[in-house]
């Protein structure tokens, strides 16, 4: 099965997505999520001008070997262009031999492990009483472990609260970074009382999560941590900017809170002390993010011998192409913890036909042979692309600060 053709396909129904389309002699299709939320374009030329014309002629059967003729081959290493690139490919060519097997992708990952997937949803409110509303209709719509994110009194806008950002703008597409201010005392004198509330609200059992979206330095992340051991959460993530790594065991030596990183991280040497040294409960990286299904699995294969468990990034910037290969592998692999889950939108899914299914609290990528995702071309040109960027944080004096 030789590769014929290489296409980057950028579309952006209600948000940007960028797509990688593999063709062969065969007249099959495999498709791989190259989406770098903000830097989109940046990814598909690097796919389009660099890596498209090494494709052709190649077997598409090599998958190994294509991974490491891309990721060895630019002697650049690393970085998240390369490895959003290296991973369109990677899924792509997974996708192109699962079809090719007449199988769904997970049965060549050793076949299902579990019968569905536990999957978390985001709930987030400005104040209490909307917080809570949005955590009862995150249950009405089946999910049974919810992510709670809480506006801080005294902060305007906080990236990821009811999208109040998105209200002012319009359709959340920034065609320059919002600015937010933060404040790090006010929020860690909040957040406690935010899950004591919740707690009190929904009883001892719902599996709660909390993103801290890298806004701490360890010493306050250890002091949260801690300060929310008595409300049991499922994990605390990103909880300090992880590049640190070694910052993580002053974190460690100081509370029992499960830790979640890595949704930024792009390959498995990012994770080498936090994985070697236990300092963290599950890996976040994204199969779009951190090198495809050929490298999520070395990731997730090391993991499992410190009883480190999977929780693969699932926000709609990863397109449904992207979900679909997260589905696969968490169906298959033993160590798999949870899988994040926000439903794209309709536009969303009118361009990318999918199988997979969210019932009850868990999702399931179908029977489909391949991914089980396609991508609408004629439905896809009529969304164009438009810049649009993430938020950007600073302090009360103006210092640009992590978020
Ligand atoms: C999450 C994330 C996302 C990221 C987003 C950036 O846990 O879902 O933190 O919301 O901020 O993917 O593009
Ligand atoms: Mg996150």
């Amino acid at each position: 099965m030789r590769i014929t053709g290489a296409d980057v396909i950028v579309t952006s129904p209600g948000r940007n997505f960028v797509t990688l389309a593999i063709t062969t002699d065969d007249g099959l299709t495999g498709y791989g999520d190259a989406t770098l939320n903000g830097r989109e374009l940046a990814v598909a030329s690097y796919l389009a001008d660099h890596v498209a014309p090494l494709l052709i002629g190649r077997d598409a059967h090599r998958i190994e070997d294509t991974w490491q003729y891309l990721y060895r081959g630019a002697y650049w290493r690393r970085g998240p262009v390369t490895m959003a690139a290296i991973a369109a490919v990677d899924v792509a060519l997974w996708d192109l031999k699962a079809q090719v097997a007449g199988l769904p992708l997970y049965q060549l990952l050793g076949g299902a492990s579990r019968s569905g997937i536990r999957a978390y949803g985001h709930a987030s409110g400005r104040d209490l009483p909307e917080l809570l509303d949005s955590i009862r209709a995150r249950r009405e719509q089946g999910f049974r472990s919810i992510r709670v994110q809480s506006g801080v009194p005294g902060l305007e806008t906080i990236y990821g609260i009811s999208d109040a950002a998105d209200r002012r703008s319009g359709d959340g597409r920034h065609p320059q970074p919002p600015e937010e201010i933060w404040d790090t005392q006010a929020y860690l004198r909040h957040l406690p009382t935010v899950f004591e509330a919740v707690r009190n609200e929904f009883g001892p059992e719902l599996p709660l999560l909390h993103d801290v979206h890298h806004r701490l330095t360890p010493i306050q992340a250890a002091k949260l941590g801690k300060a929310l051991e008595p409300y049991d959460l499922f994990w605390l993530e990103d909880c300090t900017p992880a590049e640190n790594q070694d910052g993580l065991r002053l974190v460690r030596r100081h509370t029992t809170t499960p830790l979640a990183i890595g949704e930024v991280f792009n390959s498995v040497v990012d994770y080498q002390t936090l994985i070697r040294e236990q300092l963290i409960d599950y890996v976040r990286s994204a199969v779009t993010h951190a090198g495809g299904v050929t490298a999520m699995r070395k990731l997730f294969d090391l993991a499992a011998q410190y009883q480190i468990k999977s929780g693969i990034h699932g926000p709609t910037d990863i397109s449904p192409v992207g979900m679909a290969a997260g589905l696969h592998l968490d169906l298959a692999i033993h160590n798999f913890g949870i899988q994040e889950f926000m439903p794209h939108s309709a536009q969303t899914y009118e361009v990318f036909p999918h199988s997979y299914t969210f019932r009850d609290g868990y999702l399931h990528p179908g029977e489909t042979p391949g991914l089980g995702v396609t991508v609408d071309r004629a439905a896809a040109a009529r969304f164009e692309y438009r810049p649009a960027y993430l938020p950007v944080n600073r302090l009360r004096d103006g210092t640009v600060h992590d978020w």
